[in-house]
């Protein structure tokens, strides 16, 4: 996770919505179920049926009452900020992961999981050593601008995505400022969003914040630490 964690805190991200649609790829008309989002310098492919109604609502009241959810903080010049959201990072226990200055010591794999990790590795074809959970308690929970291109997660990062409840909108961007394109996803209650190849190196992503009434939402990204 890069600075712009830090610096995008605090910025009204509900300016995004008023920006010119032209270039926005809607879920409905680009992206269809288990397809692959048609970018440049990069590999995405959305489930959005990943896991049926039933499945889904039971894997969020597990997740939502057995995760150690933590409230971490990060420091900037000399003060400790919340980050918006809850976190937590379960894996193999020598799997450590540092982001954004927060160093991460897994708790033991749980049953939901692994259940979990199971069925995306089927599709994914790698498996995965660890997971990142992130718990976005309302609309002033988020995540800003970054890509997910720590060293530890080697050179063409695999990232399995799993989305549980409230309905968010997934953004993403080229890193290169000339670029205008932009894409963003509804990510869907049961969804998986498999992003590979290049995508760390030249996209960026977020979930912004939102004055609209949104349901909690539980992401899992499931990760390879080298
Ligand atoms: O919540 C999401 O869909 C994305 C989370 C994310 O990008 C991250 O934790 O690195
Ligand atoms: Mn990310």
């Amino acid at each position: 996770m890069e600075s712009s964690e830090q610096l995008n805190l605090f910025s009204d991200t509900s300016s995004l919505l008023s920006l010119d649609n032209s270039n926005h790829a809607k879920s409905s008309n680009l992206i269809k179920n288990g397809e692959q989002l048609l970018i440049e310098q990069g590999e995405i492919i959305y489930y959005s049926n990943f896991f049926d109604q039933p499945t889904s609502d039971f894997l969020y009241q597990e997740l939502e009452k057995k995760i150690k959810w933590s409230q971490e903080y990060f420091k900037i010049y000399g003060k400790s900020i919340a980050l918006p959201r809850l976190t937590a990072w379960y894996g193999e226990p020598e799997k450590r992961y540092t982001y954004s200055n927060i160093e991460m010591n897994p708790h033991p794999w749980i049953e939901p999981l692994l259940f979990m990790k199971k069925e995306i590795e089927l599709v994914a074809k790698v498996k995965f050593n660890s997971v990142l959970l992130n718990f976005y308690r309302d609309g002033n929970d988020g995540v800003a601008w970054h890509s997910d291109d720590e060293k530890e997660l080697g050179e063409s990062p695999v990232i399995g995505s799993v989305s549980l409840g409230g309905i968010r909108r997934f953004m993403l961007k080229p890193k290169n400022k000339e670029s205008n394109q932009k894409y963003e996803i509804e990510l869907a209650d049961g969804s998986f969003l498999l992003m590979s190849g290049e995508t760390q190196k030249y996209w960026l992503h977020q979930i912004p914040k939102t004055k609209k009434q949104v349901k909690p939402r539980i992401n899992l990204t499931f990760r390879i630490i080298h």
